[in-house]
């Protein structure tokens, strides 16, 4: 039996790759499976691991890990930090054919701004972007802690947020953020909920940037955006001074918060700004939706931008060392962190400081708590809810650990080191991330560093290499280094959820509203989806009605004509778990998945005359080879 002998293969090359770690554990077999720079000594650590998730056994977290230029997002268990899914958002999937069924194209371009759809619809550009760089991936959240509802993504490349349903695990939605370029911060509101997602546009652009203007700096602007988690719509947009990075909420739901660099570039053309210091900006969320309501803004692009630059009451700037990065908001309520990068410092305020701040009864220095010194290049910090708070160190290749409050006492001229511990890792971490850290609900259990470069901890695989994740266990007052683990192209940001708040489905739900353009012209067509077998003319239009129960497609074959605009719409009438199907039409560059209960489409032209099989490409059944078809394409 084929099905038999394929498991037979598929287990001993599971058996082999999953126990890699504890084969290369035992010595001499280093040797064979050519993992020979094992020394015994990680060997050992290697094999105690307490990150291990025994085979059978499940992981407690869901990680969502962003993919840099890959453009998609993953899903990694944790602690076993095993990749489990990819999901397409900004990139361009062989395998599932995203970007190219009708239902992706559509996400994938209905958020656009016309001029986009322009662009994109000449000179061969195929209608979507087919290329993203996905940074910062959040969960929404309801009441200071994540709901299991969205993630929500940002798209620096092409200036986009994406949503992704947890429900399905697919992206229903994307946005073109107008105004603004290349977003970058990206944050979800985390009370009352979300509500809003904040996003930062990274570069600042002449606005209109219609190529009218190149030196005339005081008309380039950065741009914040708050967009409707719900509709997925810019609610509003602030325009501030010097270039936004990371940002993050309060959990209040009164402010918000943006790393700024590059405010001598953005201002000294204009002369307004002689300060040595960049700045986190504070964004008074009421005052802005007052101001929103009053109109007291300027419409562009469909969107209502308020003035936020320095002087306006929606916004205040509070001087922090030169090119602040990474921007994070403590589990305990209370302290915002704004990580120093040329600067070995943090700055650390203390929200309940802003009302006197905005009704200018302090000055913006004057909400600062803490400034602790850290180590050079701290770029982002993760907390445990312990009061403790984790700091990567880029230039040093550390983690450092330190306590919130005895930082605070330190900057009071009390002669205490804040700093609890400090851990090597390898090399160089961007972003780190601690389990349900950015929530009031963070644990303190564990900590992940992911590491721009990976150098020499894994075989050699060319002169691209692997980042380095790695998992640390900060369970304890040290911290401990459990984990290296390999990955592509180039996560940034990660959200690490406990597992019982994340409740995906197994199967689709009939009708559900990702193919809904598809049950719409079926219904024009007396077609009932998954019961429907049929090929319809409609001038030179084809559409091709089929279904699909392993190891079957409903229909044999058909038969077009050369030129004709093909749409194939396939429905997966199997309700069972993990039971996928898909269509491939050979040599003609179509592939489509076709999930438990979903149903997917795509449209082609048919130019090019023969019999072509179409073949179902994920493992469904003993009899997988043969589910398959053919398309005769008669010669026009
Ligand atoms: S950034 S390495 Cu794109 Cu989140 Cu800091
Ligand atoms: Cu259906 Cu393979």
């Amino acid at each position: 039996m084929k099905k038999n002998d394929d498991d037979k293969v598929s287990l001993s090359r599971r058996q082999l790759l999953g126990g890699s770690a504890k084969l290369a554990a035992l010595a001499g077999v280093g040797s064979i499976t050519g993992l020979s720079v094992m020394t015994p000594k990680t060997a050992v650590a290697a094999s105690k691991s307490i990150s291990e998730v025994a085979p059978g056994d499940l992981d407690e977290y869901y990680a969502f890990w962003s993919s840099g230029q890959a453009g998609e997002l993953r899903i990694l268990g944790m602690p076993s930090m095993r990749e489990l899914m990819r999901i397409p958002v900004f990139n361009r999937c062989s395998a599932s054919g995203w970007g190219q069924t009708n239902e992706s194209r559509k996400i994938l371009r209905d958020g656009l701004l016309p001029a986009t759809k322009k662009f994109l619809d000449s000179g061969n550009r195929g209608g979507v972007w087919t290329n993203g760089d996905l940074h910062h991936p959040h969960m929404s959240f309801t009441d200071g802690t994540y709901d299991g509802r969205y993630v929500f993504v940002n798209d620096k490349a092409n200036t986009r947020v994406a949503r992704i349903r947890c429900d399905v695990m697919k992206c229903d939605k994307i946005i073109e953020i107008p105004n603004a370029a290349d977003i970058h911060g990206l944050r979800p509101q985390k009370y009352p909920r979300t509500g809003y997602v904040f996003a930062n546009g990274e570069h600042r652009v002449p606005i209109p940037n219609d190529g009218g203007i190149l030196d005339e700096p005081e008309k380039y602007h950065a741009i914040f955006t708050a967009i409707d988690g719900d509709k997925m719509e810019v609610a509003w947009q602030v325009m501030v001074d010097g270039n936004l990075d990371n940002c993050d909420a309060d959990y209040q739901g009164l402010y918000a918060f943006s790393t700024c660099y590059n405010s001598e570039e953005a201002t000294n053309l204009n002369g307004m700004m002689k300060n040595e210091r960049d700045w986190a900006v504070v964004f008074d969320l009421k005052a802005i939706e007052a101001g929103v309501k009053k109109g007291d803004f300027k419409r562009i692009q469909g969107v209502p931008v308020l003035d936020g630059r320095k002087g306006s009451k929606y916004t205040r700037y509070i001087p922090v060392p030169n090119s602040p990065h990474g921007c994070n908001t403590a589990p305990d309520g209370r302290h915002v962190v704004f990580n120093g990068k040329l600067s070995p410092t943090v700055t650390v305020i203390d929200v309940r400081r802003l009302p006197d701040l905005f009704k200018d009864k302090i000055k913006p220095r004057d909400t600062v708590v803490a400034e602790p010194q850290l180590g050079l290049g701290p770029l982002h910090t993760a907390f445990d809810g312990k009061g403790n708070a984790y700091t990567t160190l880029f230039l040093d290749s550390q983690v450092v650990s330190w306590n919130i409050e005895k930082a605070i006492d330190a900057y009071n001229g009390k002669k205490v080191d804040p700093i609890i511990d400090k851990v090597d890792v390898h090399y160089q971490p961007g972003h780190n991330h601690t389990s349900m850290g950015e929530t009031k609900e963070a644990d303190g259990k564990w900590l992940v560093s992911l590491n721009k470069f990976s150098k020499d901890r894994f075989i050699n695989v060319g002169p691209i290499k692997p980042e380095n994740e790695q998992l640390i266990d900060i369970s304890g007052k040290k911290m401990k280094v459990v984990h290296d683990g390999p990955t592509y192209a180039e996560p940034h940001d990660i959200t690490i959820v406990r597992a019982d708040i994340v409740n995906p489905q197994s199967l689709w739900t009939k009708g559900d509203r990702m193919w809904a353009d598809a049950s719409a012209q079926a219904k024009k067509d007396g077609i009932k989806l998954g019961v429907g077998s049929k090929v319809i003319r409609d001038g030179k239009k084809v559409r091709v009605y089929m279904w699909s129960i392993a190891p079957h497609f409903s229909m044999e074959k058909f038969t077009v004509k050369q030129g004709d605009e093909v749409t194939i719409i396939v429905s997966n009438n199997d309700a069972i778990d993990d039971l996928a199907h898909g269509l491939t039409m050979s040599n003609y560059g179509i592939a489509m998945e076709v999930a438990p209960q979903a149903t997917s489409s795509v449209t082609f032209t048919a130019d090019r005359a023969g019999v072509h099989w179409f073949y179902c490409q994920w493992f469904c059944h003993a009899l997988h080879m043969e589910m398959r078809g053919r398309m005769l394409v008669e010669p026009a």
